[in-house]
């Protein structure tokens, strides 16, 4: 059989353990779909390319393996561009596939036709135009780059005609990266410095999550007797039930101002795979590296500048730690359990309706294993608090660029992995709003996913920030909608609770139900205030 480029492309995706491709096709991909699809890779048709790239996101983080976005030339290219960005902030592998006319039809031709790879340049770690001739080898790069380091997407321009050119399979592959660890001078001071500590404190963020080293920070935090801190889009690399777990921080206030002196009170840092572009401002230099021994573990060197450390050791976060550890546990006891007790008290179930209740009663009524995504806004910011997760990806959201409209589509995306378990998203009014025709979607996949909207018909983090700000009421309000409805009119389940008896019904009917189902949770605005 004649193998097309697109053919082999498709093939070697495959073997990376891609099964699923998102995104609408155009004429300029159809041979592109033809050729994921005889591979064994589903297409699923989505409504939106950038909600194609959220659910892309989402099968990454079931089964390791990079997601596919696939866009037609020019529109459906452009559409997709925040998802992808969102893949490169929040570190995702997504290999972005587009069409494109010939080059040489570019040359007298101008109809749907931009420069994409200028485009995708700066958003991407890496972008190729596909050629028949080393199909293979740029989709073993692809792949390669797209996962290693730091994850990332990267992009495939793939011209009409060479899609459909006659490519062959070279089975050149490379020889996998060993990741390794510390040795020599460095590893000697940082032992040191651990073995010495009498307040060590452990920092973990993204690159511990993609690296997978959630059995390195246990046993860091068991042998250390350290306190450990997560970014939020770590919890749960340290199941936060653990004693030494202080939770999730980086975007509530109310936890930094008891977080951060935890971190300024510490003498040792070790800072396992933490990646701070999901931190804001008053993560800035949060230690004094005069007075305080950093040890920052990571993925790539610190060209970020957000902190110095003492040292800083670059490779696999989780060989690196074992390397550091003591071989027996720190004498002494854990400390900063005041902290522990303060933000646990701090983030408690309030007594009566509204997002907290709405959190903690959505965290009661569904099983432990749950997965839940979060969109961007106010209610993320208390949900990434009360959310209690004790395992790794537990809860998704976009960290890095931060965007709306995220948390319906990557819901999906895992649950399209895993249709027996339970997913859950949380999302403003306005988010959903954002991806609202993914619904259909939903629906014609058959997805149980559960969809909780917070309805207060209002952007209330922007409009808290105009408050703050002692602005006008300007943009930030809009109409109350009938969100249950629109979740019949795509044929799943719809309810509208506004207290914790109704919404403790429709979580049981929910999880019981055949269709998706859509709960629409009612409150006033301004209801975050003093929250977080
Ligand atoms: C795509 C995108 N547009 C705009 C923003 C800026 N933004 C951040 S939160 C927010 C308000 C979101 O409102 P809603 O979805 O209702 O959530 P709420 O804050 O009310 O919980 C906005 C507009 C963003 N992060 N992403
Ligand atoms: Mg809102």
């Amino acid at each position: 059989m004649t193998l097309r480029a697109a053919d082999v492309l498709a093939m070697r995706l495959y073997e990376a353990g891609c099964r699923y491709a998102f995104g609408m096709p155009g004429g300029e991909v159809l041979t592109l779909v033809d050729a994921l699809e005889q591979a064994g890779i589903t297409f699923v048709l989505c409504k939106h390319e950038n909600a194609a790239g959220f659910m892309a996101e989402g099968t990454y983080h079931r089964t390791g393996a990079p997601g596919i976005l696939v866009a037609t030339v020019g529109p459906g290219a452009l559409n997709g561009i925040n998802s992808v960005e969102n893949a490169r902030q929040d570190r995702v592998p997504l290999i972005v596939l587009t069409g494109c006319v010939d080059a040489d039809l570019a040359q007298t031709y101008t109809h749907q036709v931009l420069d994409q790879p200028q485009v995708f340049r700066p958003i991407t770690k890496a972008t190729f135009t596909l050629t028949a001739g080393a199909a293979e080898v740029m989709a073993d790069k692809a792949v390669g780059i797209a996962l290693e380091g730091r994850p990332g997407p990267v992009h495939i321009d793939v011209p009409i005609s060479v899609a459909d050119a006659p490519s062959t399979r070279t089975g050149l592959t490379r020889a996998p990266a060993v990741p390794v660890a510390p040795a020599g001078e460095a590893l000697i001071q940082a032992r040191d410095a651990l073995r010495r500590a009498q307040k060590p404190l452990i920092i973990v963020g993204l690159d511990a999550m993609h690296q997978g080293a959630e059995d390195a920070v246990r046993q860091a935090a068991d042998m250390l007797k350290a306190p450990v801190i997560t970014t939020y889009k770590a919890k749960g690399m340290l199941p936060e039930c653990h004693p030494n777990a202080l939770g999730g921080a980086g975007l509530s206030p109310k936890a930094d101002a008891i977080l951060l002196p935890v971190v300024a009170e510490a003498d040792v840092i070790l800072c396992i795979g933490y990646d701070p572009i999901e931190m804001r401002t008053g993560w800035q230099n949060p230690w004094d590296p005069e007075r305080q021994t950093v040890i920052d573990t990571t993925a790539e060197p610190n060209h970020h500048y957000m902190h110095q450390s003492t040292l800083n050791i670059i490779g696999d976060c989780s060989a690196s730690t074992f390397a550091l550890l003591p071989d027996s546990a720190r004498e002494g006891a854990l400390w900063a359990g005041q902290a522990k007790k303060a933000i646990t008290e701090a983030f408690a179930e309030p007594a009566t309706w509204g997002p907290g209740q709405i959190i903690a009663t959505c965290r009661e009524a569904l099983p432990a294993d749950t997965l839940a995504t979060a969109d961007s806004g106010a209610h993320r910011i208390l949900l990434s608090q009360m959310w209690h997760c004790d395992f790794p990806r537990a809860l998704t959201q976009s960290t890095g660029l931060c965007t709306m409209g995220i948390a319906i589509p990557l819901a999906m995306g895992q649950q399209i992995v895993e249709p027996e378990r339970t997913v859950v998203s949380f999302s403003g009014d306005a988010g959903a709003l954002m991806v609202a025709g993914e619904l259909s979607t939903a629906a014609e996949l058959d997805l149980k996913t559960i969809f909780v909207v917070f309805v207060d018909a209002s952007l209330a983090l922007i409009e808290l920030k105009q408050r703050q700000r002692q602005m006008g009421n300007r943009a930030v309000d809009f109409a109350r909608h009938d969100f249950a409805a629109l979740a019949r009119a795509f044929g799943g389940a719809g309810h509208t609770v506004g207290s914790k008896a109704e919404l403790e019904a429709a979580l049981a009917a929910a999880q019981n139900s055949e269709t998706f189902t859509v709960i629409a949770a009612e409150f006033d605005r301004k209801a975050y205030d003093g929250t977080f």
